[in-house]
């Protein structure tokens, strides 16, 4: 977390990569930005050095992005749900400083031609970065806006050639018992498993995160790598992967396996379908004035109708929840 310092810090301390981010309202500024950031100024890297992540820009995708305004940084860093840090929203800020992303491997395993552990450094070479900006709906009903730095999930599963049985694919997430208070608790079944069917996962809208914000990923956030499915419930995009298996049958996620009556399979966003417990036809959009600031309406698919409703055609929205 970043600690405000009282004192002759100047201001410019405080004009973080968000802050320039947040001031370019057009596209084509934003991709300039970009560039220009090969040529830093001796100073910034320091300064991002301080602030203890390092750059990781991406090539702004004006296809895969909505114009929402972006959450702020303080807010995606700090409110956030990483169960294997603790249940309450604060604690993964808190605790995640304590994970070991390196040394990081993910194996890609399975019905594959190809099956391959990946090294994270590997990873963050295998296709060109992009900055994508998407919403992030949870299930409790808030929402946010993160620009994201990755690139499709489809090109890592290309690389290892599904065979004709890969129907669905699991994603498990690290599980290390010594730096994970919140896996001392049962309230998942540990590991966190989430799964996508296989034209969701190739879909190129799902995402294979590194950073955010033009960063490394925060630890809370799901660093080294998590996925970003934006159409879905947040609870979808799995933090921190170390397996992705291709698999013939539906996997059973560990939200299925804690209350398969609350959370399905598919779990697309629908202001249609509530939850047990919590209506899903509005939100609140963390950082829009509070508890008291006017909640926006749900939109199905959280808005990305046009690009995947395809993908459930004739299918029961209700049923496949
Ligand atoms: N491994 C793991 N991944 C996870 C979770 C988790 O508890 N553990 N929580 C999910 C939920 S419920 C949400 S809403 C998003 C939150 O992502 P964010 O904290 O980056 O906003 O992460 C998802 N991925
Ligand atoms: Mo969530």
């Amino acid at each position: 977390m970043l600690i405000r310092k009282s004192g002759p810090e100047p201001l410019s301390s405080e004009i973080t990569p968000e802050a320039v981010w947040q001031s370019r309202r057009e596209w084509m500024a934003r991709a300039s930005m970009v560039a220009a950031a090969a040529g830093l100024p001796a100073w910034a890297s320091r300064r991002a050095f301080a602030q203890g992540a390092d750059e990781l820009p991406g090539q702004p995708s004006r296809e895969y992005s909505v114009m929402d305004k972006p959450t702020e940084l303080k807010d995606i860093t700090s409110y956030n749900n990483y169960y294997e840090f603790g249940v309450d929203k604060d604690q993964p800020a808190e605790n995640a400083g304590k994970l070991q992303t390196r040394p990081w491997t993910v194996s890609v395993e399975g019905e594959v031609q190809h099956p391959k552990t990946f090294d994270i450094d590997t990873l963050l070479k295998l296709a060109p970065l992009e900055e994508r900006v998407y919403r992030l709906r949870c299930v409790e009903g808030w929402s946010m806006v993160i620009p994201w730095v990755g690139y499709s999930l489809s090109a890592l599963l290309k690389q290892v050639e599904p065979t004709g049985n890969a129907k669905y694919v699991e994603f498990t997430t690290v599980e290390q018992r010594e730096n994970m208070p919140g896996l001392r608790y049962p309230v998942l079944d540990w590991p966190y498993v989430e799964g996508l069917r296989m034209d969701e996962a190739m879909h190129p809208l799902s995402l294979l995160v590194f950073g955010l914000y033009g960063k490394v990923l925060p630890n809370q956030n799901g660093a080294p790598l998590r996925l970003a499915v934006p159409w879905k419930y947040g609870f979808k995009s799995a933090k921190s992967l170390v397996r992705i298996r291709l698999v013939e049958r539906q996997p059973t996620s560990s939200w299925m396996q804690a209350a398969s009556n609350e959370y399905g399979f598919y779990a697309n966003v629908n202001p249609d379908v509530p939850h047990p417990r919590w209506s899903q036809a509005s939100e609140r959009r963390i950082g829009e004035g509070g508890f008291f600031a006017p909640k926006r309406k749900t939109v199905i698919f959280n808005g990305y109708a046009d690009q995947v409703a395809s993908l459930y055609q004739g299918m029961d929205l209700k049923a496949n929840y």
